[in-house]
């Protein structure tokens, strides 16, 4: 089987680490081109691999020696970048989120179907996380019967001081949005978001922590404390309590203080699937279903009124 050529759109935080993945530790995955608006920081990326640097993400998605995309540069970049691989004809796996709007998501979507084929793969990584995966497993098997309740907790040691109260849910909450769809196989109908006391340590403009309130369509409620701030360690948890008991995802020791190395191996296993063709891993239809949620959510922690989810379900493909 030969390689799949793969170029990265992106030379920041993300960009980096796919770069790094693709060029050791995905088997075969041909690593071709890094592309960066700022040339040089998409050069340095690129030397450190052996690989050559583009300034254009669109040159690099146009490279007859690219077979496949890994988009991970600026949110508001992602849609016209996706539609361009689309266009030509090549898978890509954006990074979370698959763009800046419910709307533009729902774009991706129709423009993926106009092709006939699933080309479109979203970084929600942490359906590839073992523990995550034992859950859902363990759960669909009947395990604790019927799920009613939800409990989660995503806190960050420190984030970046250009967090804004928006990020904070379409970049950090919106992994347990994807998560809990993905569990519990089911949309998510309606949210609240409930602030209290800030840490000394937000962010300036940020309610940190937070509590976020989601419904699904069976009735099941999740809560999600989300913590960007918690200064002691990257501590992520999710327990599910059924009808006959409780399944919880187990907590590594010591914390570790970061999502790279407290994910490391599921962004290991996200790439390897994305090479490998079998598409397993949230689509165009996930990106702008989380997209719809986090709208809701931004609404609700503008308003404190519980938010219902606008998604259109006419646009998913298959219905
Ligand atoms: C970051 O972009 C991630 O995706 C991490 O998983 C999340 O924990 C963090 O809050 C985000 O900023």
């Amino acid at each position: 089987m030969t390689d799949v050529r793969t170029g990265v759109i992106g030379a920041g935080a993300m960009g980096s680490l796919h770069v790094r993945l693709l060029a050791s530790d995905v088997m075969g995955a041909e690593l071709v081109a890094v592309a960066d608006i700022e040339l040089e920081r998409a050069a340095q990326l690129a030397r450190e691999v052996g690989v050559r640097a583009i300034g254009d993400g669109y040159e690099l998605i146009a490279s007859p020696d690219v077979d496949a995309v890994v988009v991970a540069s600026s949110p508001e970049t992602h849609e016209d970048l996706v539609r361009a691989c689309l266009e030509a004809g090549k898978r890509v796996l954006c990074e979370k989120p698959l763009a800046t709007s419910a709307e533009a998501s729902r774009r991706i979507v129709e423009a993926e179907a106009a092709t006939g084929r699933r080309l479109v793969d979203v970084g929600f990584m942490r359906r590839y996380d073992a523990g995550y995966r034992d859950l859902k497993r363990r759960l669909d098997d009947g395990e604790i019967g019927d799920p009613l309740l939800l409990h989660c907790v995503h806190r960050n040691a420190d984030i970046p001081p250009s967090f804004d109260q928006r990020l904070a849910i379409t970049d950090s909450v919106v992994h347990e949005v994807d998560v809990v769809r993905w569990l519990l196989g089911e949309e998510i109908t309606a949210v609240i978001v409930v602030a209290g006391r800030p840490t000394r340590h937000a962010p300036s403009g940020v309610r940190d922590p937070q509590v976020v309130l989601l419904e699904t369509a069976s009735g099941v409620v999740v809560d999600v404390e989300s913590f960007l701030r918690a200064r002691y360690g990257y501590d992520v948890r999710c327990e599910v309590v059924g009808e006959t008991g409780t399944l919880a995802l187990p907590v590594p020791e010591p914390i570790p203080m970061g999502f790279e190395d407290r994910f490391a191996q599921a962004y290991r296993d996200e790439l390897q699937a994305w090479v490998s063709g079998a598409p397993t891993g949230a689509g165009a239809w996930d990106g702008y279903a989380a997209s719809a949620v986090t709208e809701a959510c931004v609404r609700s922690a503008q308003t404190g009124l519980r938010t219902e989810v606008q998604l259109e379900a006419g646009a998913r493909p298959g219905g």
